[in-house]
């Protein structure tokens, strides 16, 4: 009998100890839930080329998620995003991956003009990717790829990223720059495909119904400010 209650008197203290060790786990967890940070960022994107851009997907994830990737095939939705200016379908995929915090479209941007939109990311989820399209051109389009955001606030108004940003080829419509393809010159729908990687855009040749003088963009197609404003 003695032995007995020696016996339930050892399993109490190893449920005790059990007990005590999920209760450290909690607390850890607890801790490292409490340990996220709120973050808030204004981005503003100025638009570098003679003509428009059509409005911004864009999504804050952490380094799991990417819209687009140099080097990688384009995804279906950015590949319609890059060669139409649709967002829905780009919208959906990037609103659907892994590790997306939240995902929005904005304006669409003039020449020379900006468009400035607020995004609230977390200390875990703290990359900013977007794209938008060139509208004179076939599939080029500029934008950012998993940007991490900075956390340190020097001041309100002197610590933020700036950016120039170039122009890509999304490698899904031939470059021919006719009129019966390219949306600024009354196109809709999409020319004839091709299938390369994502990479830099080799600018506008001209000689078809773009013009290198009028429709050309130099280095750069967008310049970017990023924020923290929370
Ligand atoms: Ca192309």
């Amino acid at each position: 009998m003695q032995r007995a209650t020696s016996f339930v008197g050892e399993d109490m203290k190893r449920i005790l100890i059990a007990g005590a060790v999920t209760a450290g786990v909690l607390a850890a967890g607890a801790t490292q839930a409490a340990a996220v940070t709120n973050l808030t960022y204004r981005v503003t994107v100025v638009n570098r080329t003679p003509d428009g851009l059509t409005p911004l997907v864009y999504g804050v994830h952490d380094q799991r998620a990417h819209l687009w990737q140099k080097g990688r095939r384009a995804s279906a939705g950015m590949a319609l995003l890059a060669r139409d200016g649709a967002t829905t379908r780009a919208l959906g995929e990037l609103s659907r991956k892994r590790g997306v915090l939240h995902a929005g479209v904005t304006d669409e941007i003039a020449p020379g003009r900006s468009v400035t939109f607020t995004v609230r990311a977390t200390s875990r989820h703290r990359r900013l990717s977007w794209a938008s399209m060139l509208k004179c051109t076939n599939d080029g389009f500029t934008g950012l790829d998993s940007r991490v955001l900075p956390i340190r606030v020097k001041s309100r108004t002197r610590f933020a990223v700036r950016r120039n940003i170039p122009a890509y080829d999304a490698g899904a419509e031939a470059n021919d720059e006719s009129a019966s393809s390219v949306p600024c010159l009354g196109a809709h729908g999409v020319g004839a495909d091709e299938a390369h990687d994502i990479r830099k855009h080799r600018g506008i040749r001209g000689g078809a119904d773009l013009s290198r003088a009028r429709h050309g963009w130099g280095a750069y197609a967008a310049h970017v400010t990023i924020r923290r404003i929370r």
